[in-house]
């Protein structure tokens, strides 16, 4: 027990303990006796306090009977001893007059103005019995037009109270600046940008303003605020790793809004335009609603027990004739932990192959076995919450404000505060414009720059050496490599500058605390477990691991990637991350499987392809992944699909893989079903049921389960929360999960028998003992090597924030209206030279195929690189990447493919525009 002494406030003459989350009066007051103890207008939780309304006065007095003074609880620190009066005749008339004076802005008749008594505004009045206009305002709002220009929200300012939430939210948390005030008095109101339609505006529609505003003046297109719903769901997001926790609307049946739960810490309150808006796929009519078998070329609909039976041959006839590895899996990183490992079981105990992998592959798998070299645990080291407690952020290859969004807004918020941010980008992204060191590395390089900086950081004498000696190995040799370091020719090779890497070096080995955060440029590259390899070492060389605020944190991708690995979903370890190929562990998962486990090593993603090409794999089963579309090469992958005997595809649209399938077998999406995620920060959350499945569909984890069923697998009826009890029971950090444990904010993984979570891995020592470093030099890619004659020009390739990885989703959303199409960056020296203007077509080609794009000049991009983004299909920009792989896990090499492009037409000569075009494919 500490001895220190608690701290005490009396609240109408009650004392109360002052914690360490109480930093105002207002905070203090609502701990403890709830919202509605004392009214607010001008506050948010989420926001900096702002204390210009004052509804939230309160008296204070310094001392038991003193003098009391009114002040704003919401920006007044709670201080010991104070006295705090919430309620007097006197509080109760100011509060009163200072809402009859807002509502003087604000039509009091709620007929009149669509929104019922439910707006934040109203309730406040209520409360405080008012129930009249008592003052006119001769200037009033009344009759500004309403802006419908935006997609999703709509702003209607005859409601608004000039109260500034929507400009604080979005400066504070989105950190975008698009809306302001302007005027004065009562001709003050609010703006966008150039003061230009919502719609026209740089707004990124994250919805914080419509979230904030406690009137409905800014709101979704459906007015979650004011119209009656029947039921609100809690759930987690299904697009990125950030994992935000989402409340969903449902009115008749159907998801109609959704927005944050009031309690989150993932999210803090925030979602971006996808989790928030782009939801209209998932009853969107295109959705597949039957099973459907190909025959003589054409789909046909049948019943599920058809759809199953027909498999069920299918695999046992390729099985008898070419045994159990001639089957392969591919599960889904956008499925629940539950589904993934229901579907590896099927895999392995059902069939008897270790043939199953996930996108990890193409994706993060660098990151995991990097880090399981280094560390022993290949996951994020840290919170997302650390964000606030970081001093310097080092990004390397990754593009959060667009990826990541949330975590995104979140650094830039702490960097825009003054906190140091590091970045390691070829590219000029949003948050390399923020960075004081923004290191424009050419792609393929951050071996060569990683090792520039560690030489800085060994010869500037800035190593921690306590951290070196009692938590490391391999320091001698990983010296005598620094020692034979050639710093020029580094630089040279990766066109940076010396002098900035070393300043770079130098700020992460001195700050405090520094946090490092990675993306897909660090691993989709030949060199990307080397790459990650070093981040460890950076990180272990100056002790900036094992605390808050510091930690090797892969920005993972897709919502449920950290589980599905975790869940079983690779070839060469099953759930837990046991390896395969060790006996004691087949005869483990033989226990628990109930079925003799396969002993052969499985195939990656990669070796699937070529073994099915090569007609040693013959039937394949894929769950929500676009292979076709998202994996490199794409002529290779079509080839591969079309040599199988068996493809099935389970999916939720026709994507272009599900075109080439002999079996599609139609899926829910996560509205529509239980189960858990996993995020980036190893946070298993609930996935929680908001609609039934459309007709025809069943949920992903029912299709494994029957088919299990189907081929004689003991395996019971599929229930989310019995499957998690499995997974508890054979994963060891899993150990303490269960449903009702996870609660609304879910644990981090490990968790221990008790319940208990870990936000920071590594704190004492690490699961390999002590950390181990290493050394590499760097490599010039194959790639590159081999083809940079025919192919001069470097792509790099990444995504847009409003479209999702292969976009069958928000394709299906109005985020089309805003984004339609994949547009080539080009370098003004590059385009010059080839007579490239802005909105031109250009032909981009490689050795593997060739596409045609849009073109965009701009310094964005290095000369001698070209960026794109890999959404549409009508461009299936993998037409032109290669079949680079990273040395030791063969994750793809998308951020480097050597390139050549040439001019088609102006601008003008297009005859069909990509939307057109989109209308045309989504019609078809
Ligand atoms: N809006 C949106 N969000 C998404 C997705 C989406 O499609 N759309 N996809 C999700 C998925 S699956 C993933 S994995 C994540 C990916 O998110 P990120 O990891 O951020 O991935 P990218 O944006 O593809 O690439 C990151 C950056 O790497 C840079 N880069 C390229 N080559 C190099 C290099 O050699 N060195 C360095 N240091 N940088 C390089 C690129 O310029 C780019 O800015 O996003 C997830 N979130
Ligand atoms: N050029 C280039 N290509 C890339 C990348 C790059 O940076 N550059 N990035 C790569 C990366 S990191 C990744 S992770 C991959 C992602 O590639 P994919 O995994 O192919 O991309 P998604 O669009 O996420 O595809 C998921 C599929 O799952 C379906 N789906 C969604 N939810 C469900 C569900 O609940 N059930 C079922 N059955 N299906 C569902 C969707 O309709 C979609 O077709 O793309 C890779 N491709
Ligand atoms: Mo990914």
């Amino acid at each position: 027990m500490s001895a220190e002494k608690r701290k005490v406030a009396y609240i109408d003459g009650k004392p109360y303990e002052i914690g360490p989350n109480h930093t105002s009066i207002l905070k203090f007051v609502k701990s403890y006796l709830g919202e509605k103890k004392v009214p607010t207008l001008c506050d948010d939780p989420n926001l900096a306090p702002y204390g210009a309304c004052r509804v939230c006065s309160v008296e204070v007095a310094l001392e038991k009977d003193g003098p009391t003074k009114v002040v704003a609880s919401c920006h007044t620190p709670v201080g010991e001893n104070q006295h705090i009066f919430t309620s007097n005749d006197g509080l109760q008339n100011l509060r009163k007059n200072i809402v009859e004076l807002v509502l003087t802005d604000h039509p009091m008749n709620c007929d009149t103005c669509e929104v019922d008594k439910n707006c934040e505004l109203q309730t406040v009045a209520n409360d405080l019995g008012i129930s009249d206009h008592r003052y006119n305002n001769p200037k009033q709002h009344k009759g500004t037009p309403k802006d419908t220009s935006h997609s999703y929200m709509r702003m209607n300012l005859d409601n608004c109270i000039n109260c500034g939430r929507c400009v604080r939210a979005c400066d504070e948390i989105q950190g975008s600046f698009v809306l302001t005030m302007s005027g004065r008095g009562f001709e003050s109101r609010i703006t966008t940008d150039n003061d230009m339609l919502f719609g026209d505006s740089s707004c990124v529609s994250c919805g914080a303003c419509a979230h904030t505003c406690p009137t409905d003046a800014i709101s979704d297109v459906f007015q979650s605020k004011s119209v009656k719903v029947d039921k609100k769901v809690r759930t987690t997001c299904s697009y990125c790793g950030v994992g935000c926790n989402l409340e969903t609307s449902v009115k008749d049946g159907k998801v109609v809004a959704i927005d944050t739960p009031k309690e989150t810490e993932v999210n803090a309150g925030h979602t971006c335009i996808k989790g928030r808006y782009a939801f209209g796929f998932y009853d969107h009519p295109d959705r597949l609603r039957s099973p459907l078998i190909k025959r003589n070329g054409k789909f046909e609909e049948v019943s599920w027990d058809d759809a199953y039976e027909y498999i069920k041959q299918k695999l046992e006839k390729i099985k008898n004739e070419s045994g159990p590895d001639a089957i392969a899996g591919i599960s889904s990183a956008r499925c629940t932990n539950e589904e993934n490992y229901v579907f590896q079981k099927m895999i392995r105990a059902a069939i008897g192959t270790n043939n199953i992998d996930c996108c990890a592959r193409i994706c993060h798998s660098p990151t995991a076995w990097g880090m399981q070299q280094t560390f022993g645990t290949g996951a994020a080291t840290n919170s997302t919450e650390d964000i606030y407690h970081a001093d310097l952020f080092l990004i390397i290859g990754a593009n959060p404000t667009n990826a990541h969004p949330v975590t995104g807004a979140k650094i830039k918020q702490q960097v825009m505060k003054g906190k140091k941010l590091i970045v390691l980008d070829p590219i000029t992204t949003d948050i390399a414009k923020l960075a004081d060191y923004h290191i424009r590395l050419r792609p393929g390089t951050n071996v060569a720059v990683l090792n520039m900086m560690l030489y800085y950081i060994v010869k500037g004498n800035l190593l921690n050496k306590d951290f070196v000696e009692n938590r490391t190995e391999g320091f001698d040799e990983f010296l005598n490599h620094i020692n034979g370091l050639d710093i020029d020719h580094l630089a040279s090779v990766a066109g940076v500058d010396k002098q900035l890497v070393k300043e770079a070096a130098i700020a992460y080995a001195t700050a405090k605390n520094s946090m490092e955060f990675h993306g897909l440029g660090v691993t989709e590259h030949e060199q990307g477990s080397k790459t990650v390899m070093l981040i460890a070492d950076l990180a272990m060389i100056t002790g900036n691991i094992g605390r808050r605020g510091v930690g090797v944190n892969p920005l993972r991708g897709q919502n449920n990637v950290q589980g599905a690995a975790d869940m079983g979903c690779q070839p060469h370890q099953g759930a837990g991350y046991f390896p395969v190929a060790d006996k004691k562990i087949q005869d483990f998962y033989t226990e628990k499987y109930g079925a003799v486990h396969p002993t052969k090593a499985g195939l990656k993603i990669p070796e699937i392809f070529d073994a099915a090409i090569n007609k040693e794999v013959k039937g394949l089963w894929i769950i929500g992944e676009d292979i076709v579309q998202t994996d490199p090469n794409s002529a290779h992958v079509i080839k591969a699909m079309e040599s199988l005997d068996l493809l099935v595809v389970q999916e939720i649209f026709m994507s272009e893989t599900a075109k080439l399938a002999d079996v599609v077998l139609p899926g829910t999406t996560f509205l529509e079903k239980d189960g858990t995620f996993t995020n980036t920060e190893r946070r298993v959350q609930r996935v929680n049921k908001a609609a039934e499945p459309l007709p025809g569909t069943k949920p992903d984890g029912v299709i494994v389960t029957e088919m299990m069923q189907k081929l004689g697998y003991d395996q019971p009826t599929y229930d989310a929360d019995q499957v998690l009890a499995e997974v508890a029971d054979v994963v060891p950090f899993f150990k303490g999960i269960t449903r009702e444990r996870l609660g609304k904010l879910g644990l981090q993984w490990p968790v221990k028998e008790d319940g208990t979570d870990t936000k920071i891995l590594h704190e004492k020592e690490f699961k390999l003992g002590k950390g181990r470093l290493k050394s590499f030099d760097w490599k010039e890619s194959t790639e590159i090597k081999n083809n940079i004659k025919e192919y001069p020009l470097i792509l790099t390739t990444s995504r847009v924030l409003q479209h999702y990885n292969a976009a069958t989703m928000t394709r299906r959303t109005k985020n089309l209206n805003i984004v339609d199409e994949d547009i080539l960056l080009v370098n003004p020296i590059d385009a010059k030279e080839r007579e490239l203007n802005n909105g031109d077509i250009a032909r981009l080609y490689s050795g593997r195929g060739e596409v045609s794009l849009k073109v965009e000049v701009t310094d964005k991009v290095k000369e001698g690189i070209v960026f794109t983004t890999f959404h549409f299909p009508e461009h299936m920009v993998n037409m032109v990447t290669g079949d680079g792989k990273d040395e030791e896990t063969k994750c793809a090499e998308y951020k480097v493919s050597a390139v050549q492009v040439q001019k088609i037409s102006n601008k003008f000569k297009t005859e069909i525009s990509p939307s057109e075009k989109q209308a045309e494919i989504v019609r078809n």
